[in-house]
C-alpha cells in the first residue's frame, strides 16, 4: 500500500491513504537503517506501508523524493532541514509592508536554489500598498523568478492563484505574518488554517503555524503550509547564490584564495574599500565554513552506515 505523508508530529506520521487519514509510525527495520532526521518520512513523502490495526499503519519505506525544500536545521547539530519534499512550485511570500526587505528576500532565495521546481515570489497584502509597481521592480533586481502581487481579500487574484496551483504540490513559505495561512485558506474556501486574525492579542509575535500541514485542493493540486521562518540558512552554498563574491574573486592574486588572508585578494580589498558589504562578506565565510563541516559530516555518516551494514549482515 502506498499513501502520502500530510503531517508530521514528532514519531507520528499522518498519511494520506485513498480518502482515509491514517496516523502512522515508522518501522523497526526503518529506524533500523536511518538515522538522519532528513531521513525519516517528510511532508509531502510518498511512503509504502502496511496497516497494523483498523486505524493505524507502519511506515516501511520511503519512495524516492522528486524534489526537496531545505534549510540548515537551527534547532540541532548542524543537520538539513527538510521544510517540504515532492513538491512543483515553492512561493516565497513577502509582505508589501513592514516585511519587505530584500535581504530578507535573498535569503529565501537562497534556500531554492536548483531547478527542481519553480520559484514564484508572492508579495503580500497588496490592498496595504500604493506603490506596488516601485516594490516588484525592486525586486526584479534581485531574481528573475515570476513576481505575482496578491491581496487574499481580492478575489481575481485568489483566481489567479489557485489556476497557477493547478493540480500541482506547492509550498508557502516566508516571515511570519506574511499571510501564508490566509491564502491557503482563501485557496480552499473555508477557515480551515488558524490564522493571525481570529487569535487573542496575547498571541501577539509569536508563530501563528506551529505545523507543517499538506492540504488537498479541490483541483486535484494540494497546497503545504508552513510556520514563519525567521532564520534562513542554506544547506549547501551554491556558488550562484555568492555571484558577487565569485566575481571579485577573479581578481584575486592566487586561483585558490580563500579571501580571508592572502596578498592580493580583491575580496578584502572590496571590504575594505567598503564596496562589499560586510554582512555580505560573513554571510560567505559562514556559508563556506558550513560547506566544508557538512561535506565531512556527510563522509563521516556514510562510513558509519558502511560499519552498521557489514555488522548487518
Ligand atoms: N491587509 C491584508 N492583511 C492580510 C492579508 N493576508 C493576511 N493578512 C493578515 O495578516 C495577518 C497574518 O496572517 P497569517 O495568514 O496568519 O500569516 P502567516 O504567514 O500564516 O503567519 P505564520 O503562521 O505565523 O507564519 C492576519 O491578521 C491576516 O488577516 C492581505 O492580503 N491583506
Ligand atoms: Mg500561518
Ligand atoms: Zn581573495
Amino acid at each position: 500500500m502506498e499513501g502520502q505523508v500530510i503531517a508530521v508530529y514528532r514519531e507520528r506520521y499522518l498519511v494520506e491513504y485513498e480518502s482515509d487519514k491514517i496516523f502512522m509510525e515508522v518501522s523497526g527495520r526503518f529506524q533500523y537503517i536511518n538515522y538522519l532526521k532528513s531521513d525519516y518520512p517528510q511532508v509531502g513523502d510518498f511512503v509504502s506501508f502496511h496497516l497494523a490495526g483498523v486505524d493505524f499503519g507502519i511506515i516501511e519505506q520511503i519512495k524516492e523524493r522528486t524534489s526537496v525544500l531545505s534549510r540548515q536545521d537551527v534547532g540541532t547539530v548542524m543537520e538539513q532541514q527538510i521544510l517540504a519534499v515532492n513538491i512543483d512550485i515553492v512561493f516565497i511570500c513577502m509582505s508589501l509592508n513592514e516585511d519587505f526587505n530584500l535581504r530578507k528576500l535573498r535569503n529565501f532565495l537562497s534556500i531554492t536554489y536548483g531547478d527542481q521546481y519553480q520559484v514564484i515570489i508572492l508579495l503580500t497584502k497588496s490592498d496595504l500598498c500604493f506603490d506596488i509597481e516601485n516594490y516588484i521592480s525592486q525586486v526584479q533586481g534581485v531574481t528573475d523568478h515570476e513576481i505575482l502581487s496578491i491581496s487574499a481579500f481580492e478575489e481575481s487574484d485568489i483566481n489567479r492563484l489557485r489556476q497557477i496551483v493547478g493540480n500541482k504540490t506547492t509550498v508557502f513559505i516566508g516571515s511570519s505574518g506574511v499571510g501564508k495561512s490566509t491564502l491557503i485558506n482563501e485557496l480552499i474556501g473555508e477557515q480551515y488554517l488558524e490564522t493571525k486574525s481570529i487569535r487573542l492579542k496575547d498571541a501577539q509575535g509569536r508563530h501563528t503555524t506551529v505545523n507543517r500541514e499538506l492540504i488537498r485542493l479541490e483541483s486535484g493540486g494540494s497546497v503545504i503550509d508552513t510556520p514563519g521562518i525567521r532564520i534562513v540558512s542554506s544547506y549547501f552554498v551554491d556558488e550562484q547564490n555568492f555571484e558577487d563574491i565569485q566575481a571579485l574573486s577573479e581578481g584575486c592574486m592566487f586561483n585558490d584564495c580563500t579571501h580571508t588572508v592572502e596578498p592580493g585578494c580583491m575580496v578584502q580589498k572590496s571590504l575594505i574599500d567598503g564596496t562589499l558589504d560586510e554582512e555580505r562578506y560573513n554571510q560567505y565565510r559562514k556559508a563556506v565554513r558550513l560547506n566544508r563541516f557538512n561535506q565531512s559530516r556527510e563522509k563521516q555518516r556514510l562510513r558509519m552506515l558502511e560499519k552498521k551494514l557489514r555488522k548487518g549482515r
